[in-house]
């Protein structure tokens, strides 16, 4: 019998992991599904369109920055240092840092393998002579450097303003693990997303041609094809919230009827209009980022922004 890729009756195995965080996440009341699920393949095809949108400012900022400033990181961080990426490296943003401060070694870590060690390929390739030291594994849990850079000065490089997907207490919690894991003399540079006119927020989360709503249902369509899920797709909406008390952009699915319907044999009830609460996005006023920094055990020592004060770098010592 042949057997084609896609048959779709036949029994493919279930993450545990995926099925315990959405069986969880839908018990609970409000409903609440941890982000780091939106990216499988297509879910991260759609975020890579997403940080091509005209309304989505933060990567464009970012990396203009990094563009910009490599004199000012060259002379606040020196040379010689292993540069360690939480997430894979972006092609986009990591080779300006690279270029910038002449690096002793690389060490990107990753939960994503195939995605790591393409990255890592490619940015070995366009710096020959610099040592790309690839960790899969989760930087939310215990890791190991590898020995190899044992003895060098660290820089943490913690791009994206991914640190705004946390809660405070969760945010202080990695900021910690990470100053542990780089050891004494090390310095962070990490991106953070400003606060900043509410419709600029929402447009950047909720943008005209629907890339981002496209995102946020492909978890819909995941949950159906990975988990024996019968959700009906066409009865969800994208929604992007301001929530103003913690300065966070919420994307939420809502159910725009009643609905009922099964995860992993599990059955779940929805009323019109009850949502799902799939990410938070956090924003920071510049001392809010100073504080999460001290309150991670680091001191912040500069800052650069772009003129406009929509996102900023920020550099911390150990
Ligand atoms: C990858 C977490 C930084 O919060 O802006 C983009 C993810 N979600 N559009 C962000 C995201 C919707 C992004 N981070």
């Amino acid at each position: 019998m042949l057997l084609t890729e896609d048959a779709p009756n036949i029994a493919r195995s279930i993450d545990p992991a995926f099925r315990h965080d959405i069986v969880t996440g839908l018990s609970r009341s409000p409903k609440a599904t941890p982000p780091t699920w939106f990216y499988d393949r297509r879910g991260s095809e759609l975020f890579e369109a997403i940080t091509d949108l005209p309304e989505y400012y933060p990567t464009r900022t970012e990396t203009a920055l990094l563009a910009r400033h490599g004199v000012d990181f060259a002379a606040a961080v020196g040379k010689g240092r292993a540069v360690v990426e939480f997430g894979a490296g972006s092609a986009r943003k990591t080779p300006h840092l690279l270029r910038a401060i002449a690096p002793a070694a690389y060490v990107p870590i990753d939960i994503s393998g195939d995605f790591l060690h393409a990255s890592s390929a490619a940015l070995a390739a366009a710096f020959p002579g610099l040592p790309v030291l690839p960790v899969v594994g989760d930087f939310n849990r215990p890791l190991a450097l590898p020995g190899a850079i044992e003895d060098l000065p660290r820089l943490g490089f913690f791009p994206g303003s991914t640190i705004g997907n946390m809660e405070p207490d969760a945010a202080v919690d990695l900021l910690r693990a990470m100053r542990r894991l780089l050891g004494d003399g090390a310095k962070l540079l990490i991106g953070m997303d400003r606060i900043k006119d509410r419709d600029r927020l929402i447009a950047a989360y909720d943008d005209a041609q629907g890339v981002t709503a496209a995102f946020n249902l492909n978890l819909v369509e995941r949950i159906n094809r990975e988990l024996e899920g019968d959700l009906p797709i066409e009865s969800f909406v994208h929604r992007a919230i301001w929530n103003d008390d913690k300065a966070r952009i919420e994307m939420h699915l809502e159910a725009l009827r009643s609905l009922h319907f099964h995860v992993a044999g599990q059955c779940f009830h929805m009323d019109a209009g009850e949502t799902i609460h799939t990410e938070s996005s956090h924003k920071y006023g510049a001392r809010d980022e100073r504080l999460l920094l001290r309150a991670g055990g680091w001191e912040p020592a500069a800052e650069w922004i772009d003129d406009e004060g929509l996102f900023a770098l920020v550099l911390a010592d150990a």
